[in-house]
């Protein structure tokens, strides 16, 4: 992964127009590591830019989107499996369409729910509404499906097929881990919701995309590491093509 500023196309490689510290950015980011595709950051500056320009084109103002040479992708999934077509490595994935149903469905569908809830919760608390109902309802549902989930992840992640990765897996983690990371709610009274994120957590895709807030030290030291293990991993490929023509 490499840092771009907002250079206009051409793309050379798939353009993600997000943020370190975002959920749904860290869906595709967590995925592009998986199955190796190669991308560059675009940081949106702010959350509370009006201009769609901002988030790459995306006319409703939200993160993430993918610039690619076909067009502009705009959210977590469709550019998840935009950068499929540029994976490096085999990833047996289930994608949503063969999550089964009821159960590993509906984890999925109140995992990204709960992503979606706590996006609204952190905009609408972070401009001064603390107070009002709307976040109060929020904080219940919130609450509401963290504890369902809690209830069934062991037999919904059991009854997934036999895969490297799920579309529900890698949501399900970004979303725990910024529950944390943003201090929107302690993770200690879900046990096994973390035991499924400790589990998760020692993939090295989940090792190499931690949140960081873009512009802060810690972001900066994340880039350097990057770059030093994509480098190494470019020497390793060329050392690996030059033995195979000896
Ligand atoms: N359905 C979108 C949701 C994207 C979303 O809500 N992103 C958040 C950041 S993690 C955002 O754009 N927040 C800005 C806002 O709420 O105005 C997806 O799956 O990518």
């Amino acid at each position: 992964m490499r840092e771009s500023s907002s250079n206009p196309v051409p793309v050379e490689r798939p353009r993600l127009v997000g943020r370190s510290s975002s959920h749904f950015t860290r869906v595709v980011r967590l995925f592009a590591q998986e199955c190796g595709a190669p991308y560059e950051l675009q940081v949106v500056g702010s959350l509370l830019a009006t201009d769609p320009a901002a988030y790459g084109g995306h006319p409703g103002l939200r993160l993430p989107s993918l610039i690619t040479a076909q067009g502009t992708v705009f959210g977590a999934l469709g550019s998840c499996r935009a950068l499929a077509l540029h994976a490096t490595r085999p990833l047996r994935m289930v994608w949503p369409e063969a999550t089964p149903a009821p159960l590993a469905a509906n984890a999925l569908e109140l995992t990204v729910q709960a992503m979606s809830s706590e996006v609204s919760w952190i905009m609408v608390t972070g401009t001064g509404g603390e107070a009002c109902g709307y976040a109060a309802k929020l904080r219940t549902g919130l609450d509401g499906m963290l504890g369902w989930l809690e209830h069934n992840v062991e037999p919904a992640l059991a009854a997934l097929p036999e895969r490297d990765l799920s579309y529900l897996e890698l949501s399900l983690f970004c979303l725990l881990e910024h529950l944390e990371f943003r201090q929107v709610l302690p993770l200690a009274p879900y046990l096994r919701l973390q035991q499924f994120r400790e589990r998760f957590t020692e993939r090295p895709s989940a090792r190499a995309t931690p949140f960081v807030f873009d512009g802060s030290p810690a972001a900066a030291q994340r880039q350097e590491e990057a770059q030093r293990q994509e480098e190494a991993q470019r020497q390793e490929e060329a050392q690996r093509q030059e033995e195979a023509q000896r």
